[in-house]
């Protein structure tokens, strides 16, 4: 099977992966005929890898007909949509004197950098192109903080010293009990072969349990039981379940006395003999509304099953103290044996699990720069210095992101996005951010770029991403345009190589991979490993040969690196404190719901709401319970208004007992489409929430109250 392009052959096949920030990389068999896409098919011999509906349609995103092909320079008012398109040498002689003269007059610190994972592939990424750039070019300032998983990252690194934490999936199969917990990789993908793994699970019968404030498509599929939760009050759940394995000798001894720290401070807490208030289900009930006969049955189930999967996703560490959750779920995988062992989980990050990561990629050099954390960046824009901020920001550096629409408190951004002097962005579509850009350049798709598919979380596989067709005329990748903004500003050593000689050095340096040309002759190329892969196997198996890299060895229950850093709201143990903007905020009375912000099936992020082919099949409606419905005259079906002191959007109600009283959930990632009077008819979510980061470092998207009202015809 020939998998690259070849432009002598009338009908070929082409192997490629997407390169989005989703949580799968599938198995894309391009079919084209005379150079032309006909269709897009996925591989039947990895029913793992098959690709979903997003990639399935990447014909329709690569030739959307909005697709930006010329450079543009705005004309009207920043946010209005004008443009002009102009040359590609005025655009990169005006973005190059624009950075010069910033960098002479203010310091490279008045350049604020704003890349995300719009493109995640070896070479390609987007972070890694804008990164080297900036670093040779002399710096900027950047961001810090993922919005993905910060809160679960810091807790793998206080507990158990790495953020490497992850089983691959087939560990499944070993399980006695699955939680899956503020979980739903039916549809946020988490890994390509995550759900198939599941369904067999599930298939050969092995218990499954949902904690989600909705029966989510997942529950739905795969749940034997649900257990709806107040959002945000997940850590009092968890800290229940310890009470009554605590109480009722159902701790794994051994395992606490070998392997961990701490656990004695972690009892007291939990039984309430430091703050007089036993962490018991009675007082978690009250909190998260889960009835207390549930409570028990969990921690019972879990305490006894062994070996079972405490599964965290990263939506319930989205939230205001969301660190905590994470802390208590790494706690209770350890209070029951669950780490290191087939069928169990450490829960935290798992983040890459050392698998399926390529030994070089693009390096992105200089990493010492000002930083601001993501849910700053409008404060750091419209405050500068007189706010405490590194700098006064004059240029803003847009690679990879949809920054208005996917972080928080976007009314806040619209006034922010007036402040610098000149912003710039790389983008294939003219984004709801792009249109405050000054200068957009447009950018090439995937599908015109060779390059390597690298697990976005860990995964057992590598896929080389063939180039499929010759870039649309007038658009260049990211690493061109960055060399040639080099080459104007006599930046050295950005782009030495060929794309294909940085990738063949990327496959030598990994050695698990075969030589370049075999690897590129082959679809997939899946790694060698004992079965199945288990972080923290080592550790367990041999504790004097293979300690923990925390500062005791141990898995640290008490944690010293959170202890040293004294602050009340990062407590060295696992602990719960109310959330803002929780059920039990006094704003409560005015704005009564908790709203939650799901990741969409038909998008990646923000991604595609704008290609009609995906768009007609998104769930783009809010999730509101039937009694919060009734008490405010709503109707399945009916417009509504959702609104809190923030901001205000309209939507249309899915009245449904698919969700937990006094929760609503809309799905993050529709486009913002302002009326006349500022309120959105897009359905964007981040209208609503609130631009504050956990004391962690979490991106507390899902912590948010807000009112619902049908609305005026
Ligand atoms: N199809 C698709 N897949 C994706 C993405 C995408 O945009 N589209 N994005 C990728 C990215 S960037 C990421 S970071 C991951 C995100 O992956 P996750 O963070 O796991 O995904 P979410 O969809 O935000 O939420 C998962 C579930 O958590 C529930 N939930 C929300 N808040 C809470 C809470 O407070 N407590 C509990 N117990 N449950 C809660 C939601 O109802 C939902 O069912 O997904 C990746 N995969
Ligand atoms: N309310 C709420 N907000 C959220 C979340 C949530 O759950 N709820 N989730 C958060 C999470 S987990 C994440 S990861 C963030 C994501 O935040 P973003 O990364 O900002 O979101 P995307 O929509 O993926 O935007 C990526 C942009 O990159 C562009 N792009 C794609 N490929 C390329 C390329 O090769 N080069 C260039 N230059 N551009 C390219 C796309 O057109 C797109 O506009 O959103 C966060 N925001
Ligand atoms: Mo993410």
């Amino acid at each position: 099977m020939a998998v690259q392009y070849d432009s002598t052959k009338a009908e070929q096949r082409v192997i490629t992966s997407c390169s989005y920030d989703c949580g799968a990389r599938c198995f894309l068999n391009v079919h084209l005929s005379e150079g032309q896409i006909t269709h897009i098919e996925t591989d039947s011999q990895n029913p793992g890898l098959r690709a979903c509906i997003r990639g399935l349609s990447q014909k329709d995103v690569v030739h959307a007909l909005d697709r930006l092909t010329r450079p543009l320079k705005r004309i009207g008012k920043r946010g209005s949509g004008e443009f002009e398109p102009i040359s590609w040498e005025e655009a990169l002689d005006t973005v190059a004197l624009k950075l010069r003269t910033t960098k002479d007059q203010h310091g490279a610190g008045a350049i604020f950098l704003m890349d995300y994972s719009g493109s995640l592939s070896a070479l390609h990424g987007t972070r890694k192109t804008a990164r080297r750039f900036f670093s040779l070019f002399g710096g900027c300032t950047r961001t810090w903080g993922g919005a993905s998983m910060e809160a679960a990252r810091l807790a793998s690194l206080a507990t158990f010293g790495t953020d490497v934490s992850g089983n691959t999936p087939d560990n499944f199969l070993y399980s006695k009990l699955i939680i899956l917990w503020g979980w739903n990789p039916a549809i946020s993908r988490f890994g390509s072969e995550t759900f198939s793994y599941l369904q067999q699970a599930k298939k050969v019968g092995i218990k499954i349990v949902c904690v989600d404030p909705r029966y989510s498509p997942t529950a739905k599929m795969l749940a034997d039981q649900w257990i709806p939760v107040k959002p945000g009050t997940d850590t009092a759940l968890l800290l229940a379940m310890a009470h009554v394995l605590i109480v009722e000798n159902l701790c794994d001894q051994h395992f606490l006395h070998t392997y961990t720290v701490g656990f004695e401070q972690f009892r007291e807490y939990v039984l309430g003999n430091m703050d007089g208030i036993p962490k018991n289900p009675a007082w978690a009930a009250e909190k998260t509304g889960v009835p207390v006969a549930n409570i028990y049955e969990l921690a019972r189930e879990y305490g006894v099953c062994k070996p079972a999967a405490l599964y965290t996703g990263w939506a319930p560490g989205r939230s205001a103290f969301g660190e905590q959750f994470h802390r208590a779920a790494c706690t209770l995988a350890a209070m029951t044996g669950n780490i290191g062992i087939k069928g169990g989980f450490a829960s935290g990050s798992r983040g890459l699990i050392g698998l399926g990561s390529l030994n070089a990629t693009l390096p992105t050099l200089d990493e010492g720069q000002p930083l601001v954390h993501i849910t700053d960046v409008y404060d750091a824009l419209l405050q500068g210095k007189s706010g405490g901020f590194h700098s006064d920001v004059k240029v803003l550096y847009l690679v990879g992101s949809n920054l208005l629409n996917q972080f928080l408190n976007l009314n806040k951004g619209i006034q922010a996005l007036q402040k610098p002097e000149f912003i710039v962005i790389h983008e294939l579509f003219l984004t709801p951010t792009a249109r405050y850009a000054d200068i957009i350049l447009p950018v090439t798709h995937f599908f015109e770029r060779q390059d390597i598919a690298e697990p976005w979380n860990g995964g057992d596989y590598f896929i080389p991403m063939h180039k499929v067709q010759e870039p649309l005329p007038e658009t260049k990748s990211d690493l061109t345009i960055f060399s040639e903004l080099a080459a104007r500003l006599g930046v050295e050593g950005y782009n030495p190589h060929s794309e294909e000689t940085w990738l063949r050095e990327f496959v030598k340096a990994t050695p698990d991979l075969p030589d370049y040309d075999t690897f590129n002759a082959n679809g997939v190329h899946r790694l060698e490993y004992d079965h199945p892969w288990v972080a923290f196997r080592q550790e367990i198996e041999d504790p004097q040969q293979h300690p923990f890299l925390t500062p005791s060895g141990k898995i640290e229950i008490y944690s010293q690196m959170l202890a040293q850093r004294q602050n009340p709201l990062l407590p060295a143990l696992p602990t719960y404190i109310e959330p803002w903007e929780g059920p039990q905020d006094p704003l409560e009375k005015i704005y009564p719901l908790q709203l939650i912000s799901p990741h969409a099936r038909t998008r990646v992020n923000s991604q595609f709401d704008n290609i009609p082919a995906l768009k007609q099949f998104a769930d783009d409606v809010i999730w509101l319970n039937p009694n919060d419905a009734r008490e405010r005259g709503i109707l399945d079906g009916d417009s509504v208004l959702v609104y809190n002191e923030r901001g205000c959007l309209r939507t249309t109600a899915n009245v449904t007992d698919r969700i937990l009283r006094g929760v609503v959930s809309l799905d993050a990632g529709a486009w913002f489409v302002p009326d006349a009077d500022g309120i959105d008819t897009g359905g964007c979510v981040n209208v609503l929430t609130k631009d504050v980061m956990s004391p962690g470092g979490a991106f507390p998207s899902n912590t948010c109250l807000v009112q619902v009202k049908k609305a005026q015809p």
